[in-house]
Protein backbone atom coordinates (compact mmCIF):
# COMPACT_ATOMS: atom_id res chain seq x y z
CA UNK A 1 0.00 0.00 0.00
CA UNK A 2 1.73 3.73 -0.81
CA UNK A 3 1.92 6.06 1.50
CA UNK A 4 -0.92 8.23 0.69
CA UNK A 5 -3.06 5.39 0.36
CA UNK A 6 -2.53 4.40 3.51
CA UNK A 7 -3.04 8.09 5.08
CA UNK A 8 -5.92 8.65 3.38
CA UNK A 9 -7.38 5.17 4.75
CA UNK A 10 -5.98 6.15 8.16
CA UNK A 11 -8.08 9.46 8.14
CA UNK A 12 -10.83 7.88 7.02
CA UNK A 13 -10.89 5.36 10.08
CA UNK A 14 -9.81 8.16 12.50
CA UNK A 15 -13.04 10.60 11.39
CA UNK A 16 -15.31 7.63 11.35
CA UNK A 17 -14.12 6.41 15.01
CA UNK A 18 -15.13 10.13 16.35
CA UNK A 19 -18.33 9.26 14.88
CA UNK A 20 -19.12 6.45 16.02
CA UNK A 21 -17.95 7.70 19.18
CA UNK A 22 -19.87 10.66 19.34
CA UNK A 23 -22.71 8.28 18.37
CA UNK A 24 -22.02 6.37 21.37
CA UNK A 25 -22.00 9.82 23.75
CA UNK A 26 -25.04 9.53 25.71
CA UNK A 27 -26.35 12.64 27.36
CA UNK A 28 -28.70 12.12 30.61
CA UNK A 29 -30.86 14.28 32.48
CA UNK A 30 -31.02 14.14 36.24
CA UNK A 31 -33.71 15.20 38.84
CA UNK A 32 -33.37 16.47 42.32
CA UNK A 33 -35.72 18.20 44.73
CA UNK A 34 -33.41 19.67 47.14
CA UNK A 35 -31.91 23.17 46.92
CA UNK A 36 -28.40 24.76 46.32
CA UNK A 37 -25.79 23.50 49.15
CA UNK A 38 -28.39 20.55 50.76
CA UNK A 39 -26.13 17.38 50.57
CA UNK A 40 -27.94 15.68 48.17
CA UNK A 41 -27.66 18.95 45.35
CA UNK A 42 -23.57 18.90 45.95
CA UNK A 43 -23.50 14.87 45.80
CA UNK A 44 -25.39 14.52 42.85
CA UNK A 45 -23.39 17.66 41.04
CA UNK A 46 -20.58 15.29 42.11
CA UNK A 47 -21.90 11.96 40.66
CA UNK A 48 -22.08 14.16 37.26
CA UNK A 49 -18.58 15.00 37.81
CA UNK A 50 -17.74 11.68 37.94
CA UNK A 51 -19.87 9.98 35.56
CA UNK A 52 -18.15 12.29 32.80
CA UNK A 53 -14.89 11.23 34.04
CA UNK A 54 -15.01 7.93 34.98
CA UNK A 55 -16.96 7.03 31.25
CA UNK A 56 -14.36 9.20 29.30
CA UNK A 57 -16.54 11.67 29.02
CA UNK A 58 -19.28 8.90 27.29
CA UNK A 59 -22.26 9.70 29.60
CA UNK A 60 -22.45 13.46 30.54
CA UNK A 61 -25.36 14.29 32.70
CA UNK A 62 -26.91 17.26 33.14
CA UNK A 63 -28.58 17.98 36.73
CA UNK A 64 -32.15 20.00 36.82
CA UNK A 65 -31.97 21.08 40.91
CA UNK A 66 -35.22 22.25 43.24
CA UNK A 67 -37.64 19.93 41.46
CA UNK A 68 -37.55 21.95 38.37
CA UNK A 69 -39.25 18.74 36.22
CA UNK A 70 -41.64 18.01 38.26
CA UNK A 71 -43.03 16.62 41.91
CA UNK A 72 -41.35 13.72 42.92
CA UNK A 73 -44.12 10.94 42.19
CA UNK A 74 -43.75 12.95 38.20
CA UNK A 75 -40.31 12.54 38.59
CA UNK A 76 -40.19 8.62 39.41
CA UNK A 77 -43.03 8.17 36.62
CA UNK A 78 -40.20 10.07 33.63
CA UNK A 79 -37.52 8.09 35.08
CA UNK A 80 -39.30 5.00 34.71
CA UNK A 81 -40.59 5.44 31.51
CA UNK A 82 -37.38 6.90 30.41
CA UNK A 83 -37.82 10.92 29.72
CA UNK A 84 -35.64 11.26 32.79
CA UNK A 85 -32.21 8.55 32.79
CA UNK A 86 -31.41 9.30 36.84
CA UNK A 87 -32.52 10.94 39.93
CA UNK A 88 -31.90 11.27 43.63
CA UNK A 89 -35.45 9.85 45.42
CA UNK A 90 -36.98 9.21 48.63
CA UNK A 91 -37.80 5.57 48.52
CA UNK A 92 -41.14 6.59 50.76
CA UNK A 93 -42.82 7.86 47.21
CA UNK A 94 -41.23 4.67 45.60
CA UNK A 95 -43.12 1.93 47.74
CA UNK A 96 -46.41 2.41 46.10
CA UNK A 97 -44.81 1.58 42.82
CA UNK A 98 -42.59 -1.43 44.00
CA UNK A 99 -44.04 -3.66 47.46
CA UNK A 100 -40.49 -4.77 47.72
CA UNK A 101 -39.39 -0.77 48.65
CA UNK A 102 -42.36 0.00 51.13
CA UNK A 103 -41.22 -2.04 53.42
CA UNK A 104 -38.79 0.73 54.16
CA UNK A 105 -41.49 3.29 54.98
CA UNK A 106 -43.10 0.90 57.97
CA UNK A 107 -42.79 3.17 61.00
CA UNK A 108 -39.99 1.96 63.75
CA UNK A 109 -38.77 -0.65 61.04
CA UNK A 110 -35.17 0.82 61.45
CA UNK A 111 -33.25 0.88 64.83
CA UNK A 112 -31.50 3.82 63.81
CA UNK A 113 -29.79 5.06 60.51
CA UNK A 114 -26.12 2.07 60.51
CA UNK A 115 -28.98 -0.38 60.81
CA UNK A 116 -30.55 0.90 57.94
CA UNK A 117 -27.53 0.68 56.00
CA UNK A 118 -26.45 -2.62 57.08
CA UNK A 119 -29.92 -4.10 55.73
CA UNK A 120 -29.42 -2.10 53.06
CA UNK A 121 -26.23 -4.00 52.57
CA UNK A 122 -27.89 -7.10 52.71
CA UNK A 123 -29.81 -9.35 51.15
CA UNK A 124 -32.61 -7.28 52.49
CA UNK A 125 -31.71 -4.42 50.57
CA UNK A 126 -30.88 -6.90 47.54
CA UNK A 127 -33.94 -7.87 47.38
CA UNK A 128 -35.56 -4.05 47.49
CA UNK A 129 -33.00 -3.45 45.14
CA UNK A 130 -34.57 -6.48 42.40
CA UNK A 131 -38.68 -5.08 43.06
CA UNK A 132 -37.22 -1.81 42.35
CA UNK A 133 -35.46 -3.00 39.29
CA UNK A 134 -38.34 -5.16 38.25
CA UNK A 135 -40.70 -2.03 38.12
CA UNK A 136 -37.97 -0.03 36.42
CA UNK A 137 -36.17 1.91 38.70
CA UNK A 138 -32.33 0.63 39.14
CA UNK A 139 -30.94 2.18 42.45
CA UNK A 140 -27.24 2.22 42.17
CA UNK A 141 -26.16 3.76 45.88
CA UNK A 142 -28.03 4.96 48.89
CA UNK A 143 -28.28 8.28 50.93
CA UNK A 144 -28.12 9.01 53.96
CA UNK A 145 -31.61 10.87 54.95
CA UNK A 146 -31.41 10.97 58.52
CA UNK A 147 -34.64 10.50 60.74
CA UNK A 148 -38.23 11.63 60.40
CA UNK A 149 -39.83 13.95 63.12
CA UNK A 150 -42.69 16.04 63.50
CA UNK A 151 -43.48 19.39 64.06
CA UNK A 152 -45.97 22.07 64.08
CA UNK A 153 -47.04 25.66 64.66
CA UNK A 154 -48.73 25.29 68.14
CA UNK A 155 -47.34 22.41 70.52
CA UNK A 156 -44.97 19.78 71.30
CA UNK A 157 -45.44 16.39 70.64
CA UNK A 158 -45.04 13.93 73.04
CA UNK A 159 -47.55 11.69 73.29
CA UNK A 160 -49.73 10.01 70.16
CA UNK A 161 -52.87 11.66 71.95
CA UNK A 162 -51.25 15.08 71.11
CA UNK A 163 -51.35 14.05 67.23
CA UNK A 164 -54.89 13.71 67.74
CA UNK A 165 -57.34 16.52 65.71
CA UNK A 166 -54.16 17.51 63.30
CA UNK A 167 -54.27 17.72 60.18
CA UNK A 168 -50.73 16.40 59.45
CA UNK A 169 -49.01 16.16 55.41
CA UNK A 170 -47.28 13.34 54.10
CA UNK A 171 -45.68 12.06 51.72
CA UNK A 172 -47.35 10.43 48.73
CA UNK A 173 -47.90 6.73 50.23
CA UNK A 174 -50.97 5.20 52.07
CA UNK A 175 -48.23 3.78 55.03
CA UNK A 176 -48.22 6.93 55.90
CA UNK A 177 -51.40 8.25 55.97
CA UNK A 178 -53.08 5.11 57.48
CA UNK A 179 -49.81 5.83 60.12
CA UNK A 180 -51.32 9.20 61.28
CA UNK A 181 -54.48 8.29 60.94
CA UNK A 182 -53.91 5.25 63.42
CA UNK A 183 -52.89 8.18 65.91
CA UNK A 184 -55.75 9.98 65.26
CA UNK A 185 -54.92 12.73 63.40
CA UNK A 186 -56.21 13.70 59.68
CA UNK A 187 -53.06 12.75 56.91
CA UNK A 188 -52.63 15.09 54.05
CA UNK A 189 -50.49 13.86 51.21
CA UNK A 190 -49.01 16.74 49.44
CA UNK A 191 -46.15 17.69 46.94
CA UNK A 192 -42.90 19.01 48.97
CA UNK A 193 -43.09 22.38 46.88
CA UNK A 194 -46.55 23.01 48.81
CA UNK A 195 -46.15 22.06 52.06
CA UNK A 196 -44.86 25.69 53.19
CA UNK A 197 -47.53 27.56 51.71
CA UNK A 198 -50.45 24.83 53.42
CA UNK A 199 -48.49 25.52 56.47
CA UNK A 200 -48.55 29.18 56.43
CA UNK A 201 -52.04 29.77 55.41
CA UNK A 202 -52.98 27.02 58.04
CA UNK A 203 -54.01 24.12 55.18
CA UNK A 204 -52.09 21.60 57.30
CA UNK A 205 -51.31 21.93 60.99
CA UNK A 206 -47.58 20.19 60.87
CA UNK A 207 -45.50 18.05 58.86
CA UNK A 208 -43.03 15.57 59.56
CA UNK A 209 -39.07 15.59 58.05
CA UNK A 210 -35.45 15.46 58.86
CA UNK A 211 -33.12 18.56 60.09
CA UNK A 212 -32.04 19.23 57.06
CA UNK A 213 -35.59 19.32 54.92
CA UNK A 214 -37.25 21.54 57.79
CA UNK A 215 -34.13 23.78 57.90
CA UNK A 216 -33.72 23.94 54.02
CA UNK A 217 -37.38 24.49 52.84
CA UNK A 218 -37.79 27.36 56.00
CA UNK A 219 -40.66 25.13 57.23
CA UNK A 220 -38.98 26.29 60.68
CA UNK A 221 -39.83 29.37 60.28
CA UNK A 222 -44.06 28.90 60.09
CA UNK A 223 -44.00 25.79 62.22
CA UNK A 224 -42.07 26.46 65.41
CA UNK A 225 -42.21 22.95 67.42
CA UNK A 226 -40.33 20.09 66.25
CA UNK A 227 -40.74 16.65 68.23
CA UNK A 228 -38.04 14.23 68.05
CA UNK A 229 -40.34 11.25 67.50
CA UNK A 230 -37.74 9.83 64.79
CA UNK A 231 -40.82 7.61 63.66
CA UNK A 232 -39.18 7.32 59.98
CA UNK A 233 -35.96 6.31 58.38
CA UNK A 234 -35.74 6.36 55.10
CA UNK A 235 -33.18 5.29 52.90
CA UNK A 236 -32.63 7.44 49.50
CA UNK A 237 -31.21 6.35 46.67
CA UNK A 238 -29.00 7.59 42.79
CA UNK A 239 -31.88 6.01 40.67
CA UNK A 240 -31.16 5.26 37.23
CA UNK A 241 -34.17 4.10 34.18
CA UNK A 242 -33.20 0.08 34.15
CA UNK A 243 -33.16 0.63 29.88
CA UNK A 244 -30.80 2.86 29.50
CA UNK A 245 -28.79 1.23 32.52
CA UNK A 246 -28.79 -2.21 31.15
CA UNK A 247 -27.82 -0.58 27.21
CA UNK A 248 -24.74 -0.15 28.75
CA UNK A 249 -21.50 -1.90 28.13
CA UNK A 250 -20.36 -4.03 31.91
CA UNK A 251 -16.98 -1.55 31.24
CA UNK A 252 -20.19 1.49 31.30
CA UNK A 253 -22.26 -0.11 34.26
CA UNK A 254 -19.04 -0.18 36.31
CA UNK A 255 -17.76 2.84 35.77
CA UNK A 256 -21.62 4.56 36.19
CA UNK A 257 -21.89 2.26 39.80
CA UNK A 258 -18.61 3.67 40.66
CA UNK A 259 -19.40 7.21 40.36
CA UNK A 260 -22.38 6.81 42.20
CA UNK A 261 -20.80 4.81 44.87
CA UNK A 262 -18.45 7.95 45.80
CA UNK A 263 -21.44 10.08 45.39
CA UNK A 264 -23.12 8.31 47.84
CA UNK A 265 -19.64 8.79 49.86
CA UNK A 266 -19.70 12.18 49.81
CA UNK A 267 -23.07 12.43 50.52
CA UNK A 268 -23.55 10.74 54.06
CA UNK A 269 -20.02 12.80 54.87
CA UNK A 270 -22.22 15.71 54.18
CA UNK A 271 -25.36 14.82 55.46
CA UNK A 272 -23.84 14.40 58.80
CA UNK A 273 -22.53 17.55 58.98
CA UNK A 274 -25.75 18.94 57.24
CA UNK A 275 -27.91 16.93 60.05
CA UNK A 276 -25.96 19.09 63.03
CA UNK A 277 -25.35 22.06 61.68
CA UNK A 278 -29.36 22.52 60.60
CA UNK A 279 -30.39 21.55 64.30
CA UNK A 280 -28.46 24.71 65.26
CA UNK A 281 -29.18 26.99 63.00
CA UNK A 282 -33.55 26.45 63.73
CA UNK A 283 -32.50 26.43 67.36
CA UNK A 284 -30.71 29.71 66.90
CA UNK A 285 -33.65 30.67 65.37
CA UNK A 286 -36.07 29.72 68.13
CA UNK A 287 -37.64 26.56 66.88
CA UNK A 288 -38.63 24.90 70.64
CA UNK A 289 -37.00 21.16 70.22
CA UNK A 290 -39.03 19.12 72.24
CA UNK A 291 -36.89 15.71 73.03
CA UNK A 292 -39.65 12.85 73.13
CA UNK A 293 -38.68 10.41 75.60
CA UNK A 294 -40.54 7.20 75.14
CA UNK A 295 -41.28 6.27 72.01
CA UNK A 296 -42.93 3.15 72.63
CA UNK A 297 -46.75 4.59 72.86
CA UNK A 298 -45.99 5.90 68.81
CA UNK A 299 -44.56 2.49 68.30
CA UNK A 300 -47.44 0.86 69.87
CA UNK A 301 -50.16 3.37 68.06
CA UNK A 302 -48.15 2.54 64.85
CA UNK A 303 -48.26 -1.17 65.12
CA UNK A 304 -51.54 -1.53 63.11
CA UNK A 305 -49.90 -0.18 60.14
CA UNK A 306 -47.67 -3.23 59.77
CA UNK A 307 -50.50 -5.77 60.74
CA UNK A 308 -52.57 -3.81 57.39
CA UNK A 309 -49.96 -3.55 55.54
CA UNK A 310 -48.68 -7.78 55.85
CA UNK A 311 -52.01 -8.80 55.82
CA UNK A 312 -52.36 -7.44 52.30
CA UNK A 313 -48.90 -8.22 51.46
CA UNK A 314 -48.36 -11.72 53.24
CA UNK A 315 -45.75 -12.38 50.84
CA UNK A 316 -43.36 -9.72 52.10
CA UNK A 317 -43.60 -10.74 55.89
CA UNK A 318 -40.34 -13.13 55.35
CA UNK A 319 -38.84 -9.58 54.23
CA UNK A 320 -40.33 -7.42 56.88
CA UNK A 321 -38.63 -10.54 59.39
CA UNK A 322 -35.10 -10.45 58.00
CA UNK A 323 -34.82 -6.49 58.47
CA UNK A 324 -36.32 -6.43 62.20
CA UNK A 325 -33.71 -9.79 62.50
CA UNK A 326 -30.37 -8.02 61.01
CA UNK A 327 -28.49 -7.09 63.98
C1 LIG B 1 -37.05 14.95 52.08
C2 LIG B 1 -36.56 14.06 50.97
C3 LIG B 1 -37.24 14.45 49.68
C4 LIG B 1 -38.73 14.46 49.84
C5 LIG B 1 -39.15 15.25 51.05
C6 LIG B 1 -40.65 15.20 51.30
O1 LIG B 1 -36.47 14.57 53.29
O2 LIG B 1 -35.18 14.19 50.82
O3 LIG B 1 -36.87 13.57 48.66
O4 LIG B 1 -39.17 13.14 49.94
O5 LIG B 1 -38.46 14.84 52.20
O6 LIG B 1 -41.04 15.19 52.45
O7 LIG B 1 -41.42 15.19 50.32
Amino acid sequence: MNMKLSSTLLGAITALSMISSANAAENWRGWNIHVDGYPNTVAMDKFAELLTEKTGGEINLQMFHGGTLGSQPDAIEQVRAGALEVANFNLGPIGPIAAEANVVSLPFIFKDVPHMFRVLDGDAGQAISDGMAAKGLIPLAWYDAGARSFYNGTKAINSPADVTGLKVRVMNNDLYSGMIAELGGNPSPMAFSEVYQALKTGVVDGAENNWPSYESTGHFEVAGFYSLSQHLIIPECICVNADSFNALSADMQTAVREAATESATLQRALWADRETASREKVVAAGVTLNEIDNKLPFQEAMAPVYENYLAANPDLRPLVEMIQATE
